[in-house]
């Protein structure tokens, strides 16, 4: 039914986009990025808006999972490898707060910084 799927092919695709898509965001809302690669975060010094809703979209690189972990903003998050995940921070107070990768901690290190 070739009208059929010349209408339906087109809002399937726009939807599967805005299901994939790591930037469909509410108004008030920031996604920042980090990713591991050779057990390592980079940014290492992630600065994110203070008092704002954060969502942290951490990609991995690596050919091994790797676990984030920021115990003062209490959030930890496995990601495996080649694989990406949100992990919501919310509305962070000014400050720093140290993260790190649990599987591979004498490197994978890094700091939040909010304000
Ligand atoms: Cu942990």
């Amino acid at each position: 039914m070739p009208v059929l799927s010349r209408l339906i092919l087109p809002v399937l695709s726009a939807l599967l986009l805005a299901l994939w898509s790591p930037g469909v965001l509410a108004a008030d809302e920031v996604l920042v990025r980090l990713t591991i690669k050779d057990h390592r975060f980079s940014p290492e010094r992630l600065e994110i808006p203070a008092k704002t809703k954060v969502i942290l979209l951490i990609r991995n690189e690596d050919a091994e999972p790797e676990e984030f972990e920021c115990l003062e903003l209490r959030r930890e998050k496995i990601v495996f490898p080649g694989a990406e995940v949100r992990v919501v921070l919310g509305k962070v107070d000014p400050g720093e707060y140290p993260f790190f990768g649990e599987y591979h901690e004498a490197t994978a290190k890094g700091v939040i910084v909010a304000r």
